[in-house]
């Protein structure tokens, strides 16, 4: 599905990360990748995993997307390595832990700043550089969360930033459209990843959605790497500016 086609994956923390198992779909669809991490203690660990799980080995970068200068050197050694680019899977977010317990009115400018940055400018970040590489189109992918368009207890600061990311996606599309490249978000279930664990009271709402869910399950991260492999193949090309549920249906429900 992705034979000739080159993308980066930006978010691979470790295998649990849904940037891992979309790096997993896309590589086995034929793709040549690169994909980042935030932190140097990753590397070891990433790179033994994509040669014990993926086909083709990815040029494996570290990227803090709060350093401009770390994203242009990405590009470079991309544009280096494989001339061009036809994918971006943005798979960034951060909050403090103790932004999300408790009230949203109870949010520090500084826990609000500091998400909206990681979560949301991070993507127009790692695009705008991009753009030189994409001349004959592409798609970009993020992933958000239903606590962007309904209160969802304890997301908080983060529905604030997924909302800001999901109208991101539309401004970008329409910017973006007329060069032929798309921009969309998946927003996927509850899924148990490093982010996801720690969180109070995470397993009791993994169980709540089951229950609630029109087909009675979670989602699997592997149905998320489908969804992107959708998205970054030619399969989506009329599609742009949209946010696809992968929830197994919950978001439907009214009660
Ligand atoms: C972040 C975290 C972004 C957890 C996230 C996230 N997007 C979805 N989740 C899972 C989640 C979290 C809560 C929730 C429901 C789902 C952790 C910090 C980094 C950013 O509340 C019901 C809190």
């Amino acid at each position: 599905m992705l034979q000739g086609k080159t993308g980066i994956v930006f978010g691979v923390a470790n295998h649990r990360s849904l940037a891992w198992f979309i790096t997993k779909a896309l590589s086995n669809a034929g793709a040549k990748l690169a994909i980042t991490y935030q932190d140097k203690r990753f590397e070891q660990k990433l790179k033994k995993l994509a040669e014990e799980e993926l086909p083709d080995q990815p040029l494996a970068l570290l990227c803090d997307i709060r350093d401009d200068a770390q994203i242009e050197n990405v590009y470079r050694q991309l544009h280096e390595s494989y001339g061009r680019l036809d994918f971006i899977v943005h798979s960034i977010a951060f909050a403090s832990r103790e932004d999300l317990e408790g009230q949203f009115i109870q949010t520090s400018r500084s826990g609000f700043l500091l998400s909206m940055e990681i979560s949301v400018y991070s993507l127009l970040a790692v695009v705008r550089p991009a753009l030189p590489l994409m001349e004959k189109g592409g798609s970009i992918v993020t992933l958000s969360y239903l606590g962007g368009q309904r209160v969802v207890q304890n997301y908080n600061v983060m529905g604030v930033a997924k909302a800001a990311l999901e109208s991101s996606v539309r401004y970008l599309a329409a910017d973006l459209g007329e060069k032929n490249i798309r921009v969309n978000a998946l927003s996927p279930g509850p899924v148990n990843t490093l982010s996801a664990r720690g969180i109070k009271g995470f397993t009791g709402f993994l169980k709540h959605i089951r229950e609630k869910a029109p087909m009675r399950r979670n989602i699997e991260g592997e149905e998320i790497g489908s969804a992107a492999l959708f998205l970054c193949s030619d399969l989506s090309r009329g599609i742009t500016g949209e946010t696809i549920y992968v929830d197994a249906g919950y978001h439907i429900m009214g009660s």
